[in-house]
């Protein structure tokens, strides 16, 4: 048996940055020829990409952790680490790409249609690179990003222009074989078709694509038969093809019957009321299934259907049904606007112009949020205090400082860089107010003469670090 798989869990990692190199070049009598440190280089992306060779997500299924490589380190003498390969992920043409709260991240309709799931993380840039007239030797680097990573829900909903419904083996493979070149199982038991089956069909200047969905039977809202899981995959037709069996063999069915309990479940699942229907009696190869279909037509008809009357394997009434739909596919495209096919939702970061937040979470304490503030902390190594001076240049340049004097901060009030579960928190020593135009002026950092020695410093930040895990208390980058 095959199995299908429409709907997935998958967990994507970007590749690391690699972190930057702190180097100084050294040269036979020229011992201390600068920094020579080079960048580290990105971490790899995570694409999905539509290729219309993929037809299913069953490769996601049985692997769903994917991981880009990670960005090499930078290294002495300025060589640049090497930049993570991004991850390529193929993905069937119609997959709908949600977040862990079901929300929609991309619609990925078109082949070649691409959505990157994962980041790679930036590399860090190597005390080469972080020269400047300022710091002429700076002895650190930046270390590289964590690339980003990311659960996702991956769901197949087929692109098909036609979708036939109906009964278990009222002839919806059959149909499709003898429409299109697909060969789809057909079998005479109910049930044959398992995952849904698509075919390529030509009909004059246009072409369609016509996909059947496993038989519904009454309760298939309830979970019966298949149930109605399936019909996720008919979502996007045009047009829906009622395929009823004019000749089947069981006292309680009839065509009409038939047709009037499998609306009712598409009813109950709801959203195809607006598509147009159209009605196929098949198997009138069968005297008693002609009789019964020419008996019912003007009936179906009064109710506003167009019927087709054919035999899916006598091949009768095959070419007018073909062109018919193939009429109802094209007025519908040409009512479309074009640029349908690809729906990427791309959703804008809450963050103000300023590029971060400073808010108030309780008495002496502040968060901060921003895309900037969190990157430069995490490319902070916390065991290099030049490090942190420079993390601090860059918070006050950005206006960090300011701000949070503005919402009430105080000296040795708390204050945490990024989100809660993820945040580094510092015990706040504002520089502006100390004269912070002294800062590192004269390639000195007066911040580093503290009261407390280096080495008490670093004591209280490993036993801090030791308490709360990536926090960093009793230590301030300001
Ligand atoms: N005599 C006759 N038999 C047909 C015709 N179309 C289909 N059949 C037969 O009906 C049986 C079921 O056909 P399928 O095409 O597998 O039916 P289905 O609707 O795809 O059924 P499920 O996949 O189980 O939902 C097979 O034995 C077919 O050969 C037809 O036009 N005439
Ligand atoms: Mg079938």
């Amino acid at each position: 048996m095959t199995t299908f798989v429409d709907r997935v869990e998958l967990h994507v990692a970007a590749g690391n940055g690699g972190h930057g190199c702190a180097s100084v070049h050294r040269e036979k009598f020229k011992p201390l020829g600068g920094p020579d440190g080079g960048n580290g280089g990105r971490g790899g992306d995570v694409i999905l990409v539509v290729d219309q060779d993929v037809t299913t997500l069953l490769d996601y299924h049985h692997h769903p952790h994917r991981k880009a490589t990670n960005g090499q380190p930078g290294a002495g003498d300025n060589r640049e680490g090497k930049n993570g390969t991004d991850l390529i992920l193929p993905v069937p043409d119609g997959t709908v790409v949600l977040d862990g709260n079901g929300e929609v991240l991309a619609d990925m309709v078109g082949q070649g249609t691409r959505f990157v799931a994962g980041q790679g993380g930036r590399g860090g840039l190597g005390n080469a690179a972080l020269s400047s007239a300022r710091r002429k030797a700076p002895g650190f680097a930046l270390l590289g990003e964590p690339g980003e990573g990311r659960d996702i829900v991956l769901e197949l909903k087929t692109v098909a222009d036609v979708a036939l419904v109906g009964y278990p083996s009222a002839g919806k493979s059959s149909l499709i074989s003898v429409l299109s070149a697909a060969k789809p199982k057909i079998a005479d038991y109910p049930f044959t078709t398992l995952v849904p089956n698509l075919g390529v069909v030509t009909a004059g200047e246009t072409v369609y694509t016509i996909a059947d969905v496993p038989g519904l039977i009454p309760g298939a809202s309830q979970g019966k038969g298949l149930g109605l899981e399936f019909l996720r995959h008919v979502e996007r037709c045009e047009v829906l093809v009622h395929v009823l069996d004019t000749a089947t063999l069981e006292s309680d069915r009839d065509p009409v019957s038939d047709l009037d309990a499998i609306e009712e479940e598409l009813g109950q699942y709801g959203g195809l009321g607006d598509r147009p229907r159209v009605v196929v009696l098949n198997k009138i190869d069968i005297p008693d299934g002609k009789d019964l279909a020419d008996m019912i037509r003007p009936d179906l008809e009064a109710r506003g259907y167009r019927v087709f009357e054919v035999s899916a394997v006598a091949r009768q009434g095959l070419k007018e049904l073909s062109y018919a739909l193939a009429e109802i596919v094209a007025t519908a495209r040409a009512a479309k606007p074009v640029q349908e096919a690809t729906r990427i939702v791309i959703r804008p970061k809450a963050v103000d112009d300023a590029g971060f937040t400073v808010t108030q979470e309780g008495e002496g304490f502040f968060r901060v949020r921003g895309e900037k503030p969190e990157r430069w902390v995490r490319q902070t190594d916390f065991n290099n205090d030049e490090a942190v001076g420079y993390l601090a240049d860059r918070l006050n340049r950005l206006g960090v400082e300011d701000a949070l004097l503005k919402a009430g901060a105080r000296a040795m009030d708390g204050v945490a860089i990024g989100p809660e579960d993820n945040a580094v928190v510092f015990d706040w020593e504002p520089t502006v107010s100390a004269g912070a135009e002294m800062l590192g002026r004269r390639g000195e950092d007066h911040r580093f003469e503290a009261p407390r020695p280096a080495s008490q410093r670093r004591r209280d930040r490993d036993a801090a670090r030791d308490e709360a895990q990536g926090e960093y208390d009793g230590f301030s980058p300001f």
